[in-house]
């Protein structure tokens, strides 16, 4: 993309973001990569260390659940000394400024990192739970147990049956209040803005499709109007070809430019 190119579509990001007086963001693993947090799918990523099918699955987790525990103390111990980046920073701040000039903000996280809390973003939906948290697989226990690990067989205090991350997996629904409230953003929002996902994961991909058909990008292509879908990612996804700005870099290098 030219440089020029890029600089028009920052300003064209920039001046949907200052003018929306609501909007609705959905994020992927890419907004903490540069936090030093994997991603899924691109090099180096979780899922080319480990197989999804075995620590991301309730059969995985049936199958053996201590190679399920292993990877996600693995994970928590990489995930307490990361910090929040300049691309989690930079929604935080476009959250107070939409909710200062009395909009309204939403914001969807597919991550399970817990970035977007510690960078001060507030009421975040986090579509596929959080792994700070852990839940019982026999009984209502469910406890924000932070990111200590958790030895190899973590059971109930109340049943002594697993305890189990209480994240979404693979086959798995997801909170139907929060995905509710998800939805409900990506329709009534002016601006729509996807950060570091790539769009691959349903049904919280389906939210861009969303925000196209019956949100900010319904029926119209042309940007006079205010409202309008943006992406921000490191590669094109399929909702590239789709949004009305497509911002291909780094987010902690982008969101900081289009976040006024
Ligand atoms: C459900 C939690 C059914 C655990 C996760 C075939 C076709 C379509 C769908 C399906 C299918 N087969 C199965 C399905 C459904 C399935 C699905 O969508 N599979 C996909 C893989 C095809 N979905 C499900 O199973 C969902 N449940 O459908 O239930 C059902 C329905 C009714 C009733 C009962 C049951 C549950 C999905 C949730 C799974 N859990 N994680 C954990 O995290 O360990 S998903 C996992 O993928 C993470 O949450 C992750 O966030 C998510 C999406 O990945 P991304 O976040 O996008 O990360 P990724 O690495 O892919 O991309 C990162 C991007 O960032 C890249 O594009 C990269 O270029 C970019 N990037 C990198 N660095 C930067 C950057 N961008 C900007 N700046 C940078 N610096
Ligand atoms: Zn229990």
């Amino acid at each position: 993309m030219a440089e020029a190119d890029s600089s028009d579509r920052i300003a064209r990001a920039r001046r949907l973001l200052a003018h929306a007086d609501s909007v609705a963001v959905l994020t992927g693993a890419g907004i903490s990569a540069e936090s030093g947090v994997p991603t899924f799918r691109g090099s180096g990523g979780l899922w080319s260390r480990q197989r999804m099918e075995d620590v991301a699955t309730p059969a995985g987790f049936a199958r053996d659940p201590v190679k399920v525990w292993r990877f996600h103390n693995e994970l928590r111990i990489e995930l307490e000394r990361i910090a929040p980046n300049a691309a989690h920073l930079a929604l935080a701040r476009l959250e107070r400024a939409v909710l200062g000039r009395g909009g309204r903000f939403a914001l969807a996280t597919q991550n399970i990192d817990g970035l977007h809390q510690a960078a001060g973003s507030r009421g975040v939906l986090e579509l596929h739970g959080s792994l700070t948290a852990v839940r019982c697989t026999g009984c209502d226990y469910r406890e924000d147990v932070g990111f200590r690990p958790l030895g190899p067989r973590p059971t109930c205090p109340d049943c002594g049956k697993w305890l189990r991350p209480d994240v979404v997996w693979f086959g798995e629904t997801l909170g139907p209040d929060v995905w509710a409230a998800a939805v409900r953003a990506a329709r009534s929002c002016q601006v729509f803005l996807s950060v570091g996902t790539s769009a691959l994961v349903y049904p919280a991909a389906g939210l861009i499709e969303i925000a196209l058909s019956e949100g900010p990008g319904r029926g119209r292509r042309h940007l006079e109007t205010s409202a309008g879908t943006i992406e921000v990612n490191l590669e094109p996804t399929p909702a590239s070809g789709k949004v009305d700005v497509a911002l291909h870099g780094r987010a902690g290098h982008i969101l900081p430019q289009i976040v006024a």
